[in-house]
């Protein structure tokens, strides 16, 4: 058989839009729900870019009826102007060439995002429909795309129907777009109210001034964004619920040459650090280079204060930078070009200039601040709060080296309570952290010896949100657990001697046991992070009922499913209803919460850390009134019973 030649002609050259459906992955990460919504914020951004740099200051978003998104905004409108070498109209190119756009070129706009800069064209091209309406010059314009089969099984993707048509007069300006996104790229899903006005709000807080609108007409919800201070109620809103010691968040803004900084703080009676940055408004989770830099020039500064007022004897050292931070909650938000983004998840900012830049921006505008009498209050509570925790952390330091060769004596009294799992295969290795002596003890009985220990907890562990860490440590419950894991903890913490693949938190489907899920995952978060971080943590949903009658016997894990079940069940049935782990013996308690075949564990996981700090907050501080509401709201204990957000169901 004679070779196939190979010639230019075979080349297949993709146009651009058809390369996004083919790999859409490339292009948005992945087409769940995550890439769902990407492509929604791509539009989005576009409408902030615009509105950031001076044009407009009010975007709305509506999840429409027929499943589609639309969003508008009253900036200048997208240019409608041929295109000189093109030959299509502004719109067009924004629409069907990659990385076409006024954020690509830094003349129109000076900082500016994306998510990830893949522009319009990328909705555009995944969508089955697109239609964008731009008020302009008095006019109003619009052009139609949308992505056809042509009857031989090829898909063009994002076409333009017709060229840009002038439709009708316009007294104002804007863009306006909605879109469907695929199915044959997505498969059926749906725009997400609570996914889209959670970004809302943080964008609002993000971009001060910024107006943000989100409808949903499905269900007639709506939300309106707006906050004068930016990032200065963003800090205020996450502390809701804390003891502040400040009266209001300290901020600060200053831009340079490289950088837009603009950083909020306050201080809180809490004993840990929590850090937001965000560079051109996309979250920082891993941290990186402005990060660091705002932390040593805060180091410095309050340390420079601290000799400057007496308030640091010359023979003493200098405190360190966690000392200043404890209990400070900030926000850094960072606009600036050709951002770098590192790490494991790509959102460690690499810019060495934006260390030296925040850094240097950092020194001038806190010293200046502090400088100023008025705000000698703000600097003596952080001086004196970094004396105590230095205090603290030396003592904590001698607590954490008795605890060590403590834990070791203890060894053998975790024996008595831990009842280990004979197999060494960690992969399959299971922990179960149950509730109650009793509970423990069927679970015990019924488990799978070989991979599963379980951990009885007596007590209920102490609230890790409220102590420090010398205290968190004189607690038996918590020394168990950590005994248990054989991780350490804190700074010394070590995924790698985990000794359990999955730690299973099992506790009773009422408020004590909310709380003790509450209570272990604040530990787990505030000292053993990676462990959440990794998806190791899990619930273990236990049934709420079991509907039986001869022949017959169904649990139920919901109210839902309780009435499904009592009509499948037919006459004379009876419902046992489960108050506690307890009531269950071990052969139910293994069948119905532990058994692997037939459970349903939720994963913990934290997507958000803002959100996952403020749930902690209003679950273990202060605020009893908001915790009881938020307990009540949520922690219901259903299959939908969410502690943090995005508990994925898995098993
Ligand atoms: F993503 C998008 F392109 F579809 C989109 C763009 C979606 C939405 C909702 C808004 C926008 C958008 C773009 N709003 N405003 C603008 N502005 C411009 O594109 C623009 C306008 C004027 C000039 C100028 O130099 O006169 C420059 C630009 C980049």
């Amino acid at each position: 058989m004679a070779e196939k030649k190979y010639e230019s002609k075979d080349i297949v050259v993709l146009d651009g839009l058809d390369a996004v459906r083919l790999r859409p992955g490339m292009y948005i990460g992945t087409t769940s729900a995550r890439g769902y919504h990407h492509i929604l914020w791509e539009i989005v951004d576009n409408a902030i870019d615009e509105i950031s740099n001076g044009h407009g200051d009010t975007i709305k978003i509506t999840i429409n009826k027929d499943g589609s998104a639309t969003v508008e905004d009253n900036g200048r409108g997208i240019p409608v102007d041929m295109h000189p070498t093109l030959k299509k109209s502004g719109v067009e190119v924004v629409y069907t060439t990659l990385h076409a756009g006024g954020k690509f070129n830094n003349e129109n706009y000076k900082f500016s995002g994306g998510l990830h800069g893949v522009g319009a064209s990328v909705t555009n091209a995944l969508s089955k429909w697109c239609k964008v309406t731009v008020n302009k010059n008095g006019k109003k314009y619009f052009i139609e795309f949308h992505s056809y089969e042509d009857g031989r099984g090829k898909i063009h993707s994002g076409v333009p129907v017709a060229p840009l048509k002038e439709i009708g007069t316009s007294k104002t300006s804007g863009t306006t777009v909605s879109f469907l996104p695929d199915d044959r790229v997505f498969g059926k899903q749906s725009f997400n109210f609570e996914t889209i006005t959670q970004r809302a709000r943080e964008l609002a807080f993000l971009n001060k001034g910024l107006r943000i609108i989100v409808e949903d007409e499905n269900t007639a919800e709506k939300v309106d964004y707006h906050y004068e201070g930016g990032i200065k109620d963003f800090v205020s809103y996450l502390v809701e619920g804390k003891t502040s010691l400040f009266k209001t968040p300290m901020y600060f803004a200053a831009e340079s040459k490289i950088v837009d900084l603009e950083v909020s703080f306050i201080s809180t009676d809490s004993y840990t650090e929590n850090t937001f940055s965000y560079v051109n408004n996309i979250p920082t989770t891993e941290g990186g280079m402005h990060e660091i830099g705002f932390k040593s020039a805060l180091t410095k500064v309050f340390n420079d204060y601290a000799r400057a007022n007496n308030m640091l004897k010359e023979k003493e050292p200098n405190l360190l930078g966690e000392d200043f931070r404890e209990g400070l909650v900030t926000v850094i938000n960072v606009k600036m070009s050709n951002v770098q983004f590192e790490g494991q998840t790509k959102t460690k900012l690499g810019n060495p200039e934006a260390r030296t830049e925040v850094e240097a921006l950092t020194i001038k505008e806190l010293s200046n601040i502090l400088n100023d009498k008025k705000n000698a209050s703000y600097a003596e509570v952080i001086v004196n709060k970094a004396k105590q925790a230095a205090k603290v952390r030396l003592a904590a330091k001698k607590a954490k080296e008795l605890t060590r060769a403590k834990n070791n004596a203890e060894n053998f009294n975790l024996v008595g309570k831990l009842a280990s799992s004979t197999s060494r295969d960690k992969s399959k290795s299971e922990l179960f952290i149950v509730e109650g002596d009793s509970a423990g003890g069927s679970a015990k009985q019924g488990r799978d010896r070989r991979y599963q220990a379980i951990l009885p907890l007596r007590g209920k562990p102490l609230n890790a949100e409220k102590k420090r860490i010398d205290q968190v440590l004189a607690n038996e419950e918590i020394r168990t657990i950590i005994s248990a894991l054989d991780t350490g903890f804190g700074e010394d913490f070590d995924l790698s001697s985990l000794r359990y693949n999955k730690v299973i938190i099992l506790s009773d489907a009422d408020q004590d046991g909310a709380h003790i899920r509450a209570i272990l995952c604040t530990f787990f978060y505030r000292y053993m992070k990676p462990l959440i971080t990794d998806g190791h943590v899990f619930i273990g949903l236990p049934p709420l009922y079991k509907v039986y009658k001869k022949d017959y016997e169904k649990y139920v894990y919901s109210d839902a499913e309780l009435a499904e079940a009592v009509a499948s069940a037919g006459k004379g049935y009876m419902i046992q209803r489960y108050k506690g782990l307890g009531e269950m013996n071990p052969e139910q308690l293994w069948e119905t919460t532990m058994d692997p075949e037939n459970r349903t564990l939720v994963q913990v996981t934290i997507e958000d850390a803002a959100r996952a700090e403020k749930m902690i907050t209003t679950l273990m501080g202060d605020d009893i009134e908001g915790r009881k509401a938020y307990i009540g709201e949520h922690a219901n204990f259903d299959r939908e019973d969410t502690f943090m957000r995005d508990y994925k169901k898995i098993d």
